[in-house]
């Protein structure tokens, strides 16, 4: 009898109505199989061999170069259900109007049945997906990202427990494009887009949009966080999450070559954009990284900025969108200087300054994750690993002081609700725009964000042992509009802070938003940064935090009576403490 898995991919084939299915099992001679027809088709490009051995180059469709969030939809019964947030249609509208595009789409072309296992093989928290593709490089960029093939096989057995994900090219018109998440039936269909988070439907779509409804039926999380363990001279691991928007950082962090390193703190990997984290027996939070690969902003990317990744990043990667150097090697802003004559840009075109930038804003690597030389030991621990502090953080060029730690933990879920970044090129859309972005979640929370808040609020509740929350912001501009701050391994200093106020020894004076590190707090030996620069970038301003609260409050308001009361009075709490503070200033 056939199994659930193979039901839904026969009924998947009788609608795209494929020339072929390949199902595949994930081997390494598989890999190199499919490469070379992704070479014979041109959907790779070979890089140098000798300095980039087993690399390749993508270049997508011009069109089709981020996260198209306008047309990302969460697909529930109820409209409140997917909240103000998030774009809906009802389930059967949206399978109408999008079936017909799928009706015979993979006609000429081979459906290619990629079973996955988000987590660690040997974990209890790792789940099943299955995706469905008429597109090698969502095969094979999917062969790096998760745990593909027989492994997910062996796991599922003959369970219907698996998140089914039908992708298909389409034509690739922006306007035939659709991203739809069916949560209440654990389903995920998308079209029209051949690009990262719109295509690889193990990433936003499974691990944080239905994996987050279903931590929510199930009493977990599922967050748009890095995982890092910082190391102190005692050899001791504190391990901390991180939710930053995208493109703000958060791969930069969890592979950082700290700057306290000759102290004897350093940072070890163990994700760099997703946790899925359960409460254990003991009261603690422990969080596993679902994926198995890094899918990183290339532009900015440098052996000064991010040395690890640099090294990860000479073998055994694909690489979407960057430029080409004449020597077939692949080049971005930041990489290192100028580029060199005759550079070829994203787009395949000779580079002349007239033409833009030589690589798309948003071009990308994908790279095994235990390539990296900070991996964790432990990145792979069936267990997780236990999560000490959370790092909310945005691109913020005022307001938001270098760095500061909540009051507790519902004052924290105030902070993480109250986020704000400057948009970047991870999705289409202006760019450099303030937006709210609560825990980094907007674009990736599968149900409505008041429940959202209120299922943080609640975890807080059953966690005998809370990671202590704080807030920073490495993109803080003094006057002359450059960033204050030197960032990517100088931000181990307020890493080494924070470890320190887990703790409880990490000197700090309370301000209306919370505690800021005293000015001799922060560990700045061998950092040229004068005192003015430090005070410009610990400043609490009460004038923007005014300006702060009008906005988190219109804010708010988009969730009605939805919105956990807890939120409000910490609203009106830190409202209190501002005007008490601009009193006593009088
Ligand atoms: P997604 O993969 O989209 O989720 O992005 P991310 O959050 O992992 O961001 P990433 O670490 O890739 O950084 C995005 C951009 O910000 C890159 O161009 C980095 O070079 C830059 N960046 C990262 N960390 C820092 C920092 O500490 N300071 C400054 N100034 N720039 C940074
Ligand atoms: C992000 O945009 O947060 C990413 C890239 O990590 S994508 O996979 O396209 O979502
Ligand atoms: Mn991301």
């Amino acid at each position: 009898m056939a199994t659930p898995l193979e039901k839904w991919v026969e009924e998947a084939a009788a609608l795209t109505k494929p020339r072929q299915i390949v199902w595949c099992d994930g081997s390494k001679q598989e890999y190199h199989r499919l490469l070379e027809q992704a070479l014979a088709e041109n959907v790779f490009l070979p890089l140098n061999e000798r300095s980039y051995p087993n690399c390749y180059l993508h270049r997508s469709d011009p069109s089709d170069v981020a996260r198209t969030e306008q047309v990302t939809f969460i697909c529930t019964r109820e409209k409140s259900d997917a909240g103000p947030t998030n774009n809906w249609m009802v389930p059967e509208e949206a399978k109408a109007k999008v079936r017909p595009l799928f009706d015979g789409v993979m006609r000429n072309r081979t459906m290619y049945v990629i079973p996955y296992l988000m987590g660690p093989v040997d974990s209890p928290f790792s789940r099943v997906g299955v995706e469905v593709t008429d597109s090698l490089y969502v095969v094979l960029s999917m062969m790096i990202m998760t745990r593909a093939g027989k492994k997910a096989i062996e796991r599922l057995g003959r369970s219907d427990d698996f998140v089914p994900g039908l992708h298909s090219l389409g034509d690739l018109h922006p306007e035939r494009r659709y991203i739809l998440h069916f949560p209440e039936e654990k389903l995920i269909w998308s079209i029209g887009s051949g690009y990262g988070g719109n295509a690889l439907l193990s990433k936003k779509c499974f691990s944080l949009r239905i994996a987050s409804w279903l931590a929510r039926q199930q009493g977990w999380m599922a967050e748009h966080m890095l995982i890092l363990g910082m190391e102190d001279p005692s050899g001791q691991v504190t391990y901390i999450a991180g939710a930053f928007p995208s493109a703000c950082g958060k791969t930069n962090l969890a592979m950082m070559v700290s700057a306290l390193e000759p102290m004897g703190y350093r940072v070890w990997t163990v994700g760099d954009d997703i946790a899925w984290m359960q409460i254990d027996a003991d009261g603690y939070l422990r969080a596993i990284n679902p994926e198995a690969g890094f899918f990183g902003v290339a532009p900015g990317t440098s052996r000064q900025t991010n040395p690890n990744v640099m090294e990860a990043l000479r073998r055994n990667a694909l690489f979407t969108n960057v430029g080409l150097t004449p020597d077939r090697e692949p080049w971005w802003e930041g990489i290192n200087g100028e580029p060199p004559p005759g550079t070829l840009n994203w787009r395949g075109e000779r580079w002349t300054r007239s033409r833009g930038p030589v690589a798309h804003p948003n071009s990308r690597y994908t790279v095994p994750a235990h390539q990296t030389p900070s991996i964790s030991p432990h990145w792979e621990d069936p267990q997780g690993v236990p999560i000490s502090a959370f790092i909310f953080g945005g691109r913020r060029a005022r307001v938001a002081p270098l760095v500061y730690e909540s009051r507790d933990w519902q004052h924290g879920v105030f902070v993480g609700a109250t986020m704000a970044s400057e948009t970047t090129a991870a999705a289409t859309g202006a760019v450099g725009i303030t937006r709210r972005d609560p825990m980094a979640m907007l674009p990736f929370c599968g149900y409505n964000m008041a429940d959202y808040f209120a299922h943080w609020l609640a975890i807080g509740q059953r966690i005998t042992h809370p990671p202590r929350i704080f807030h920073v912001n490495w993109f803080r501009r003094g006057a002359d509009g450059k960033f204050l701050w030197p960032g990517f391994g100088e931000n181990a200093r307020v890493l080494k802070w924070i470890i320190e106020r887990v703790r409880g020894n990490g000197r700090a004076i309370e301000t209306p938003i919370g505690y800021v590190p005293t000015h001799d707090a922060l560990t700045l030996d061998g950092l040229p940064i004068s005192r003015a620069t430090l005070e410009e970038l610990l400043r609490v301003d009460p004038t923007d935090w005014a300006s702060e609260l009008d906005d988190i409050q219109k804010f708010f308001k988009r969730f009605g009576n939805r919105l956990p009361a807890a939120l409000w009075q910490e609203h009106q709490n830190l409202a209190d403490r501002l005007s008490q503070a601009s009193l006593a200033r009088k």
